[in-house]
């Protein structure tokens, strides 16, 4: 039996812009949508960049979409987006037949370069792709994980001199064939070959999760260390099914650690109670998947305030804010 959850509730030090209500939605997109969600946000020359997930052609009858497509959006405060015409990057655009769908963006500036990495599923397993954008139109793709692994964020900027990812594998064999993933650390010297893995962040180790952890936005840097958001779920059988789906019953939170900044392999901190848990009418009342917060992007500002950019019921896109120091103060000494 899974272990049963506590009521949670979401730290008071977070703020949701406009009470929770989505930054960008199905209705703001110039080409077909349903749900747009699980965006990832970078703040490059001034401007605000997002990369977002939109899943279109929803069947009700059958709870699934026709095709998925990753769009950008551009804003100059980072909160009102102008989307771009066209779709940024369709399932087609790595050229390989056996990819049957790409999704899941998170950007990273690194040595002044957007880079993104994103999930795809393939005929033959799950991957998770890092790619360097120029033009904003095209991406070349520096490396493809073998299956199955995805959620995989770039930290921005080399660490001992090698490039360092999160990522999550799905390890079924022999974690007795159910999901119970955890969060991995690999490091690489030219971002296309990765090693020197090691766990990172167990489901056991964090105390609102039963079922998987995973990395959520790229790390920022702050004198304290490395701040990084993850995912972690929850499931209780028990529990009536969350949104349109015939059945769904994880909830996923979002939670707040610290690494050590010259060996991120090392967690010196981590909040033991969730940093966002779903709680407005987006979070929780009507979508896809309801009790999904799946953040992808997190910006420090210069005055400190951090924006967190977070998929809401795997449905909209929505907007929370906090303190830099809040966030560290949370990620109490393991
Ligand atoms: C994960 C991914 C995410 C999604 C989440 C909740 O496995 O597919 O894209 O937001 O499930 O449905």
């Amino acid at each position: 039996m899974p272990k049963m959850m506590p009521e949670l509730v979401s730290s008071p030090v977070i703020h949701r812009y406009q009470d929770g209500a989505p930054v960008l939605s199905a209705k703001d997109i110039p080409y077909p949508a349903s749900c747009v969600f699980n965006a990832g946000v970078v703040k490059f020359k001034g401007q605000y960049i997002m990369a977002f997930r939109n899943d279109y052609d929803f069947n009700p009858e059958k709870a699934n979409f026709g095709g998925c497509v990753i769009g950008l959006a551009f804003s100059d405060d980072g909160i009102h987006w102008k989307v771009q015409d066209e779709p940024f990057l369709t399932k087609e655009s790595l050229g390989d037949p056996d990819v049957t769908r790409i999704y899941d963006p998170r950007l990273t500036v690194l040595e002044d370069k957007i880079h993104l990495c994103f999930a795809v599923d393939t005929n033959h397993g799950l991957r998770g792709g890092i790619a360097v954008t120029e033009d904003r139109k095209t991406i070349q793709v520096l490396s493809l994980t073998a299956p199955d692994n995805r959620n995989m964020v770039l930290f921005p900027e080399k660490i001992g001199g090698r490039y360092v990812r999160l990522e999550r594998p799905f390890p079924v064999y022999s974690r007795g064939g159910k999901d119970r993933f955890d969060t991995w650390i690999s490091f690489s010297p030219d971002l296309r070959y990765w090693g020197d893995s090691s766990l990172l962040l167990p489901v056991e180790d964090v105390p609102f999760c039963n079922d998987k952890t995973g990395p959520a936005a790229p790390p920022i840097k702050t004198d304290a260390g490395w701040l990084v958001l993850f995912h972690a779920v929850h499931i209780d059988p028990a529990r009536g099914k969350f949104g349109w789906e015939k059945s769904w019953k994880k909830c996923y939170n979002a939670g707040i650690m610290l690494l050590d900044l010259e060996d991120p392999t090392r967690i010196i901190g981590m909040s033991r109670e969730p940093l966002i848990t779903p709680e407005t009418y987006w979070e929780t009342e009507d979508g896809f998947r309801t009790n999904v917060i799946f953040p992808g992007g997190m910006i420090l500002e210069d005055d400190g305030e951090v924006k967190i950019y977070y998929g809401a019921s795997d449905t909209v896109e929505c907007l929370a804010t906090a303190r830099v120091e809040d966030l560290i103060a949370l990620c109490k000494p393991l």
